[in-house]
């Protein structure tokens, strides 16, 4: 049989990718290797293949030209492909324990060959089945100020910073979580997706005007505010864990943008799935271990933030002592804003969690997304009033008091 054409692109099938991973000098018995398609995200295609002498094991993730959820009608650049392995170098070289390992990367082929993770969990899923994982808000907040903080100008040279923020110029993924988390939710927008149930509850937001404004200027601040090199979609389906180890994965949404926007949506994401708890009985351990991973993160994050900034800064204002306190500020408020905008569009817009969408008992499930709604849409309305940790906390429990 003829071998496949592995070096021009196209999507890879289950015999194609063996052919390219031959090609690579990654196993010592290629001959033997057996690809299974695994994705089940919204973007690309992802194979594991398995060499059969040894059970070692490697990822190829691959780019397709369109959104794999919608389909071809909604086409996207392959540039994501690069963007994804360049963004897990950058973050290997803070954080080198808290991202996959990539073998090689193909940018004609839109593929990273990595590191299989298959010892480890989605967080989302281990959440939902009530599993505590102790190290996590320790292992994000550290992720968090590293790769966020080396990548600001804080820590770079102006000419670096500039060329890095044109490297990562990522208009097609921006545009998606412009339109999926900042614009569709809040108009009647045909991309939505909610039960008739939810009507009265949905248009309360679409004709909320203080509600509205804030939005669109969170949505203006994620447009211009190019503070630091963003993941870009950090949610629960993002992070991989062990009890021991923590990995963030798939960073193809990465681009310059305002620092509090991961922080948002990590808070975000595990308060949806604290949401859902009020549907189960042990709610009062699980909310309460779910309310200290976002105290913790944040105070991870604020920490080595500060240590970074006291001990590698290359900006002369960063001795300036007012200005860490104002900047800490101005990040924890768009995390709040960010985070409320992220809980309103994961309850009714294209892209949903399966923590609210598994609630079994329908009325429970409806009754659970009203909450979540007005928190989102209180979270963003009173962010400038949430100075504190504790004063998020503690709005956060009363949408969780039943
Ligand atoms: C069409 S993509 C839908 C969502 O999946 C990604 O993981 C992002 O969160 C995006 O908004």
């Amino acid at each position: 049989t003829q071998p496949a054409v592995v070096n021009q692109y196209a999507p890879f099938t289950t015999q194609t990718v063996v052919e390219f991973v031959k090609t690579l000098s990654i196993f010592d018995h290629p001959n033997r290797l057996i690809a299974n398609e695994i994705g089940d995200g919204n973007l690309n295609l992802v194979f594991q293949l398995v060499e059969l002498e040894t059970n070692r094991s490697i990822i190829v993730k691959q780019a397709l030209p369109y959104a794999k959820v919608v389909g071809e009608s909604w086409p996207l650049s392959l540039n994501r492909a690069k963007i994804e392995s360049e963004s897990l170098r950058i973050t290997a070289k803070v954080v080198p324990d808290l991202v996959p390992h990539v073998l090689h990367t193909d940018h004609e082929l839109a593929c990273t060959v990595m590191e299989d993770l298959s010892d480890y969990n989605i967080l989302r899923t281990e959440l939902i089945s009530n599993h505590h994982y102790p190290l996590l808000a320790e292992h994000i907040g550290r992720y968090l100020a590293q790769t966020l903080f080396s990548t600001s100008d804080f820590a770079l040279h102006p000419f670096v910073k500039k060329e890095l923020v044109q490297k990562f110029t990522n208009p097609d993924l921006c545009k998606i979580t412009e339109d999926l988390v900042f614009t569709d939710p809040f108009f009647d927008h045909p991309t939505n997706d909610f039960p008739t149930e939810l009507r009265p509850a949905v248009e309360a937001i679409w004709a909320d005007e203080t509600l509205l404004t804030e939005v669109g200027i969170l949505k203006f601040q994620f447009l211009t505010q190019a503070e630091a090199l963003l993941h870009g979609d950090l949610h629960t389906g993002s992070i991989f864990v062990t009890s021991q180890s923590t990995k963030v994965i798939d960073p193809e949404f990465a681009f310059f943008g305002p620092i509090g926007f991961d922080l948002g949506q990590f808070f975000a994401n595990i308060i949806l799935n604290a949401l859902s708890k009020l549907a189960t009985t042990e709610r009062p351990a699980l909310l309460s271990e779910l309310l200290r991973t976002t105290e913790r993160t944040w105070i991870t994050f604020a920490q080595e933030f500060t240590k970074l900034w006291d001990e590698s800064n290359q900006e002369i204002y960063t001795n300036v002592s007012g200005i860490l306190p104002r900047f800490l500020l101005k990040i924890w408020t768009d995390a709040i804003g960010f985070a409320g905008c992220e809980i309103v569009r994961r309850t009714i817009g294209l892209a949903h969690v399966a923590d609210l969408d598994s609630i079994e008992d329908f009325h429970t499930q409806i009754e659970i997304k009203e909450r979540a709604l007005q928190l989102g849409a209180d979270l963003i309305k009173s962010r400038t009033q949430l100075y504190s940790l504790s004063h998020f906390i503690q709005r956060i429990k009363g949408a969780l008091r039943s």
